[in-house]
């Protein structure tokens, strides 16, 4: 009898998610031993951190595949990107990653949504918030930077945004939960 409950198109659009997933933490991987090398330890600690958020989020479709009778099938992995030539880059190539991963999660929504798998589906929905909270810490990455002064920023408001990254929470607080007491 056969037990798998997913689709071989949301198999394996699903299994190509848990590789884009080990990508992004090699991405993140990569650019935190870049910051480190460039003395942003701070910036480096954020970005190990968030290495293993991607690892995590790895694993939970991995989990997902396999708790609803599938296949995981564990691919290579490629080479992440070469080292950004500044902070400015590194962090806009860091969004642009997010986006990409945003619409590969939207992907498999809209393919749960065509095959009425509604268990995917409802699986997707905590990736698609996540997305919106991964997308809204960069987008504040950029932001300090900015406020630091863009390429002109002092070595010293470096030191800053480079001290305050190293603490920086990794979760962002979301517009649903804001209220006119708590606007953030
Ligand atoms: Fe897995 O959330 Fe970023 O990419």
């Amino acid at each position: 009898m056969d037990t798998n409950r997913l689709s071989k198109k949301i198999e394996d659009i699903l299994n190509s998610q848990v590789t884009k997933e080990a990508d992004a933490a090699q991405v993140y991987l990569s650019y935190g031993c870049w910051a480190d090398s460039k003395g942003y330890g701070g910036i480096a600690n954020y970005f190990f951190r968030h290495s293993g958020e991607e690892r995590d989020h790895m694993m939970k479709v991995m989990q997902y595949i396999m708790e609803r009778g599938g296949e995981v099938k564990i691919t290579a992995i490629k080479a992440p990107p070469k080292s950004p030539k500044n902070l400015q880059e590194c962090f806009e190539k860091t969004f642009q990653h997010e986006v990409d991963n945003t619409t590969a999660i939207y992907d498999i929504v809209n393919l749960a949504h065509d095959e009425k798998d509604w268990a995917t589906y409802n699986f997707a929905q905590w990736f698609v918030k996540e997305q919106i909270e991964e997308e809204k810490l960069v987008m504040d990455l950029l932001d300090k930077l900015k406020i630091a002064g863009g390429p002109k920023a002092s070595d010293e408001s470096l030191f800053n945004l480079d001290t305050y990254l190293g603490q920086a929470p990794d979760d962002a607080p979301l517009a649903r939960d804001a209220s006119v007491n708590k606007p953030e």
